[in-house]
């Protein structure tokens, strides 16, 4: 939550929050750019005479200053309109949250597991019920609570008048208006309580109506959800055959199998490329380049200093001789090269056009490398790593909230 004399924005709580506020600090970085030249430019013209001919007219200058700002423009749209998609776009999420606006407080509803329809309203918690740590008109006697890193989704409406739901740090703020359903995702990068206030103005006590989320571990989550079902359900009877008995048997060695198969699969694969990568990174590289490009350069700087060493003792014993061969040795590397160029021109042609494709294919292969990289920055801020451990983690998560929910819901059909 914002602390007292914070600039700028709260440190992103959810996935997306993190890219939004980083669009913003990229934003930003375009502006200081914009305002900065501007304000130089206004100032050099606000100082100069005005007498150049060159200020009149200059077609190069009007095609310049019509280019950089649609490429400006560009490095702010294209990123902004990726994460209004993404944002906007929740395909199959795992659980739901109902949010509903109401004068003035919100209420929550967990019904998409088992067709349970457990739900709760959600009060600010008056001054006197504040317990030590707990934030003044922030704090609600029940939180609305959500799996930490799994595909969660909200879906907010109202119930009277139009409310918002908003979570600044998660960088979520949705409308709630009646008749109308409007859908979050909730996918919080960490455990823990995030604070938001309603958005919208709605009534006398707009102001005390706050929104507070707690995010949880997913175990912690599906017990939670599960306890809330068995207390809201009486359907705990359980009558089986042991042919029922049998199929569960069957489908835990099942499950098991495939999860075992699976596992060493991936071990064998891991061991594989960890092979790979030691042997080709920890030796074969380093060595290569020890050997190959040190040992080269080393060993040419050695015999040039050796033959310096040499001459420069020649020098101190017989001054004139050390010059004239100088001056010789001097004169005939040049008189070589002019002699190759005359006598060998195919070979000397061959040599040139070969390094002058050379070094335009570098030229070439590193704009290629600058673009892409300047590509894949502007289609996200955060780094392939931190995608891969979200992406790891709530592939892990979903599984695991699955595995939990299935088995509760084998037990009690
Ligand atoms: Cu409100």
């Amino acid at each position: 939550m914002s602390f007292w004399g914070q600039i700028g924005l709260q440190e992103g709580t959810s996935v997306l929050g993190v890219e939004i506020q980083s669009l913003y600090d990229h934003g930003m970085i375009v502006m200081l750019f914009v305002f900065s030249y501007v304000g130089f430019m206004l100032y050099k013209i606000s100082i100069s005479s005005l007498f150049s001919s060159e200020y009149l007219e200059k077609q190069w200058l009007e095609i310049v200053w019509t280019i950089l700002p649609c490429g400006l423009l560009l490095l702010l749209g294209l990123p902004s309109i990726k994460l209004l998609y993404l944002m906007d776009e929740l395909e199959l999420p795992e659980a739901t949250v109902k949010i509903i606006g109401h004068q003035w407080y919100w209420s929550y509803e967990y019904s998409d597991a088992f067709g349970s329809t457990y739900s709760f309203d959600s009060y600010l918690k008056a001054d006197s019920g504040l317990e030590g740590g707990d934030y003044r008109l922030f704090e609600v006697d029940s939180r609305c609570v959500v799996a930490t890193l799994l595909h969660m989704r909200g879906l907010v409406t109202s119930d009277d008048v139009v409310h918002s739901w908003a979570i600044p740090s998660a960088s979520i703020k949705a409308d709630a208006i009646p008749g109308r359903l409007n859908q979050i995702g909730l996918c919080f990068l960490y455990s823990g309580v995030f604070y938001g206030q309603c958005s919208e103005l709605c009534g006398i006590n707009h102001s005390f109506m706050p929104i507070c989320v707690e995010a949880v571990p997913v175990e912690i989550f599906t017990d939670w959800i599960i306890s809330n079902h068995k207390e809201n359900s009486n359907n705990n009877s359980s009558n089986y055959t042991y042919l029922d008995y049998l199929y569960i048997l069957w489908k835990y060695v099942r499950t098991g199998g495939s999860v075992l198969a699976d596992l060493v699969w991936k071990l064998i694969v891991l061991y594989v490329w960890w092979f790979e990568m030691v042997f080709y990174y920890g030796l074969y590289v380093p060595a290569e380049f020890v050997v190959v490009s040190s040992w080269s350069f080393t060993k040419w700087t050695f015999n040039l200093c050796v033959s310096f060493v040499k001459w420069f003792g020649w020098f101190a014993v017989s001054p004139l001789d050390a010059s004239v061969y100088a001056v010789k040795y001097v004169f005939w590397q040049v008189y070589s090269g002019v002699w190759y160029v005359v006598t060998k021109p195919f070979e000397f042609t061959h040599w040139l056009v070969k390094s002058i494709v050379k070094s335009i294919l570098s030229l070439c292969k590193f704009s290629v490398f600058l673009v892409s990289s300047m590509v894949s920055s502007m289609s996200s801020f955060t780094d392939d790593g931190f995608k891969q451990v979200v992406m790891e983690r709530v592939n892990l998560n979903t599984f695991k909230f699955l595995w939990i929910i299935q088995n509760y819901y084998k037990e009690h059909r």
